[in-house]
């Protein structure tokens, strides 16, 4: 007959008040003498704890974040029949505690002529990931996980405690590999190559231990397009060139136009002339809207005009794109900026609507802020950064006494390049161009 029995931490070694970092199994799970149940995490090394025999968990003792030595209770097993003895010697502990060993070192299988029973002896324990100094930090399942998925760890960032990495973020990863590999391994060579990054380990700091904290998970967004992020910035030489508009007679236009819209339930933005603006700009320097190829060889030049627009969510941030937007009008555009706007918020996006973009803006000008660098969007090669307008004095000219400053209103414009594929004086050219479409908005209609 079935019976239940306590399965306790087993010796493990000289490691006391070790943290459980992972629960394996969950009520109803039948396991396999030897599947492992939880991991446990002291500062030199995890450890997956197996189960001393088949069953069926009954219940668990313990959750995440709990501290465990030898005999804590872990969980009840409901033992298959046949396998209750094996169970007891788990059960019950060591008389004196043994070091753990490694897998070729676990414990010997039980003699013929002793009874069932094999010995008294510890549970052989793995220390099998060892975190040594400039090792990612991650349990032995995730390491099998991202085994498994062909995933290299030291690429990815940790988002558990003490920067451990955790399924989820090897999740992540994958899948954002998966949406840019194209742009990652062709259009970043070096990186894919593998020149290595021997950096330190990233500060293990216990945060506590110096003040009050929370513990905030990060959204699902902020972690798929931080990989991506992080990816760009590594990958991409990014350069950023600064410069301003004159939007005085644009901003007196924008709000002259914009009341035909509002009765429309839509506002007459400055981002919409701007989109308008930089189609203009994409046409006159067309490796702005373009991408390398696969070999990392070739500029890809696209005669598309999709514009990527970045948009802040509670979750994140967001790139739905805009698309054909050289054949919309400002209204047209204004209108598509607030449907994607509010989707975006409302979580609605289909992931075909940020797909497919040919260049980008991030615009913070309704935030605040005089200038920044923004990241670009693989596999673009450029992105426009807007930050706030203000009025500023400008020299108009002139000489001696009948030279004069006027008022007038600027707008920052902050625009990263890949250095591979534009230099810094196509960068120049294309902001003072733009600066000047912006200035006399004439122009792109031309
Ligand atoms: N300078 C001064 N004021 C500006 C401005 C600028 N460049 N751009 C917008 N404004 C003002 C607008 O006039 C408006 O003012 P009123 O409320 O008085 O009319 C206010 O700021 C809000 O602007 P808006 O509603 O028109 O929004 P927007 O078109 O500027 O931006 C969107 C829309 C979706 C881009 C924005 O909501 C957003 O999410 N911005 C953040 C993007 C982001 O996070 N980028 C960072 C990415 S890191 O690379």
């Amino acid at each position: 007959m079935a019976s239940i029995t306590e399965i306790k931490v087993p010796d493990i070694g000289d490691f006391k008040g070790v943290d459980v970092i992972e629960i394996l199994v969950k009520p109803g799970d039948t396991v396999a003498k030897e599947a492992s149940l939880i991991t446990v995490e002291s500062d030199k090394a995890t450890m997956e704890i197996p189960s001393p025999a088949a069953g069926v968990v009954k219940e668990l003792k313990l959750k995440i974040g709990d501290k465990v030595a030898e005999g804590s209770m872990i969980l009840l097993l409901e033992e298959s029949e046949g396998e209750a003895p094996a169970a007891k010697a788990a059960d019950t502990p060591a008389p004196a505690p043994a070091p753990a060993k490694p897998a070729a070192a676990s414990a010997p299988a039980a003699e013929p002529a002793a009874p069932p029973i094999p010995k008294p002896a510890p549970v052989p324990l793995e220390p099998v990931a060892e975190v040594p100094a400039f090792q990612p930090h991650a349990s032995p399942s995730v390491r099998k996980f991202a085994r498994e998925l062909g995933a290299d760890l030291a690429k990815i960032r940790g988002s558990g405690p003490k920067g451990r990495i955790t399924q989820e973020d090897v999740q992540a990863f994958v899948k954002g590999v998966l949406t840019q590999a194209p742009a990652a391994a062709t259009a970043a060579p070096a990186a894919a190559g593998g020149v290595p990054f021997n950096l330190p380990d990233w500060p293990q700091v216990d945060f506590a231990k110096f003040g009050p904290i929370e513990l905030k998970p990060l959204s699902r967004i902020k972690k798929l397009s931080g990989a991506n992020l992080h990816r760009n910035w590594i990958s991409i030489p990014h350069v950023t060139q600064f410069d301003e508009a004159d939007i005085t007679e644009l901003e007196a236009f924008r709000k002259d136009s914009g009341a035909a819209s509002e009765k429309q339930g839509f506002k007459l933005t400055m981002l919409a002339f701007l989109i308008k603006a930089c189609v203009t700009a994409l046409r006159q320097y067309p490796e702005f809207n373009a991408s390398l190829d696969r070999g990392g060889e070739n500029l890809v030049l696209k005669k598309y005009f999709h514009i990527g627009v970045a948009v802040d969510t509670p979750d994140g941030l967001v790139v739905p794109v805009i698309r054909d937007a050289d054949r919309k009008g400002v209204y047209d555009l204004a209108r598509e900026l607030a449907e994607v706007s509010k989707l975006a918020r409302d979580k609605k996006l289909k992931p075909g609507d940020m797909q497919g973009g040919t260049f980008s803006i991030s615009s913070l000008g309704g935030i605040g802020g005089s200038a920044f660098t923004p990241i670009i969007n693989a596999p673009e090669v450029a992105i426009l950064g807007v930050s706030r307008s203000a009025m500023r004095p400008v020299w108009a000219g002139g000489k001696g006494e009948s030279g004069q400053f006027v008022p007038r209103l600027m707008l920052p414009l902050s625009l990263s390049y890949d250095h591979r594929v534009i230099d810094g004086a196509s960068a120049a050219r294309f902001t003072s161009y733009l600066a000047s479409v912006l200035s006399d908005i004439r122009r792109s209609l031309l």
